[in-house]
């Protein structure tokens, strides 16, 4: 894993937010979902749940920040957001 400059960081707590929808800090299955189809990768609904669980590293069921940047990391790495 690369480190994330500062603008990347920002960029990703935007993203965060942005996706949040319901605001209760955390990126649930359908957020990451919506996140994901905006952005332009596709995902069988299988393979979402088998990459959501991969990423949510203490198994809650949410992507909290430092989970998040773990899938920002990916899209970063794949698109050069
Ligand atoms: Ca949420
Ligand atoms: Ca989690």
């Amino acid at each position: 894993m690369m480190p994330l400059s500062q603008s990347d960081l920002t960029k990703a707590q935007t993203l965060f937010k942005a996706y949040d929808k319901n605001g209760d800090q955390r990126i649930d299955m359908e957020e990451l979902k919506a996140l994901l189809i905006e952005l332009g990768q596709s995902f069988e609904n299988a393979s979402l749940t088998e990459y959501f669980n991969e990423v949510d590293t203490n198994g809650d069921g949410v992507l909290n920040m430092k989970e998040f940047l773990v899938v920002f990391q990916h899209l970063y790495s794949k698109n050069g957001l």
